[in-house]
């Protein structure tokens, strides 16, 4: 029977459970705009007292610095106006041109204006502002995450920001820019070892994803092959892939602990895999428990795999078949 994308989803289905990461970003988009932002500055500042992200290097802000320039020019009543703006993804030329950015860049660009609040050169959360009870309660609901599922809320709030420029037409794009490499600060974890797990695809993809091999990572892939990030629809194609791996999978350390592999009846596999991943933004100081479900087919290609967040540690040890 063919593979089909459809049914490499619902591999090992049973053994996920629901994550508090979208509960929690549900919560978050009940907030009125101003609400959104204050609870970001909150949430943010919070977690400042125990893990602060690595600052970005310059070819990354310098993606970013035509937008920082015309914002650190305006008066603070634009100044908030362009976050608000940004946090309701209206159609403005700064909200577009945000909408464009890559993910690491939208990090960066916050990244850089908390700095400009800090220092007031932007404009801070107004001085009387008022947390108002769901702040409260989405911060209370946010204490309650580790801290790889706080970095996850913080991040996908981030980048849901901004105009979505998904159905704009190919006129409307800007100049492709290449997206600048994060620098490693730990040593690459060369070998790989997965407690139940010798599959070579598997086995050579964690090795070459640690080492920002992405060429090599794309090659275990079949040519229809599927990546599914957390709470994401498949990437396909090899050439998607490449894209974003470039993007979005430079510098993290994948460390897989053990795993399951099931052999099927037409000899593709199906395989389970648990363990932690940091990302470069936090470098060793924040772990994400993660999974990765794999549908490797007889040939010993990757046909599928998707990457989950654990909704606890005790997940790490939930390798159940059915
Ligand atoms: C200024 C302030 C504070 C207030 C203002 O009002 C509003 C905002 C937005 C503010 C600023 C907020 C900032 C600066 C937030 C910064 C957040 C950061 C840097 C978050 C970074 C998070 C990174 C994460 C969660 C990375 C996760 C990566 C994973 C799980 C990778 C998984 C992968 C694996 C394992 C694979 O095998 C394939 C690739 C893939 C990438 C999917």
């Amino acid at each position: 029977m063919a593979l089909t994308i459809q049914s490499a989803q619902s591999i090992f289905s049973n053994t996920q459970v629901p994550s508090p990461i979208p509960a929690t970003i549900a919560l978050f988009d009940q907030l009125n705009v101003d609400d959104q932002l204050a609870y970001l500055w909150y949430a943010y500042t919070e977690m400042g007292k125990t893990i602060t992200p690595a600052a970005p290097g310059s070819a990354r802000l310098q993606l970013a610095e035509g937008l920082l320039t015309q914002i650190k020019l305006m008066s603070p009543e634009e100044q908030t106006k362009v976050m608000r703006d940004l946090a309701n993804r209206a159609d403005t030329p700064i909200s577009r041109s945000y909408g464009f950015f890559s993910v690491n860049t939208k990090l960066a660009f916050w990244f850089e204006l908390g700095e400009l609040m800090k220092k007031g050169l932007v404009a801070p959360i107004p001085s009387g502002y008022q947390m108002s009870p769901g702040v409260q309660f989405v911060l209370e609901a946010t204490k309650k995450l580790d801290p790889g599922q706080q970095i996850t809320v913080l991040r996908n709030t981030v980048v849901d920001m901004g105009f979505d420029t998904s159905d704009l037409g190919p006129s409307s794009y800007p100049k492709a820019v290449a997206e600048p490499a994060f620098q490693r600060t730990t040593p690459t974890i060369s070998s790989v070892k997965i407690e139940g797990v010798t599959e070579p695809a598997v086995l050579g993809y964690i090795e070459a994803m640690n080492a920002d091999n992405f060429d090599a990572a794309i090659a275990l892939f079949t040519a229809d092959g599927a990546l599914q990030p957390p709470f994401q629809k498949p990437i396909v194609g090899r050439e998607a892939i490449a894209k974003y791996m470039r993007e979005e999978a430079q510098g993290l350390n994948m460390m897989p602990q053990m795993g399951i592999c099931d052999v099927q009846p037409d000899g593709s596999k199906q395989l389970k895999v648990t363990g932690v991943v940091q990302t470069p933004w936090f470098g060793v100081t924040v772990g994400m428990n993660i999974s990765w479900r794999f549908l490797i087919n007889p040939e010993g290609k990757i046909f599928f795999v998707a990457i989950d967040m654990l909704a606890s540690p005790q997940e790490l040890m939930n390798l159940r078949r059915v």
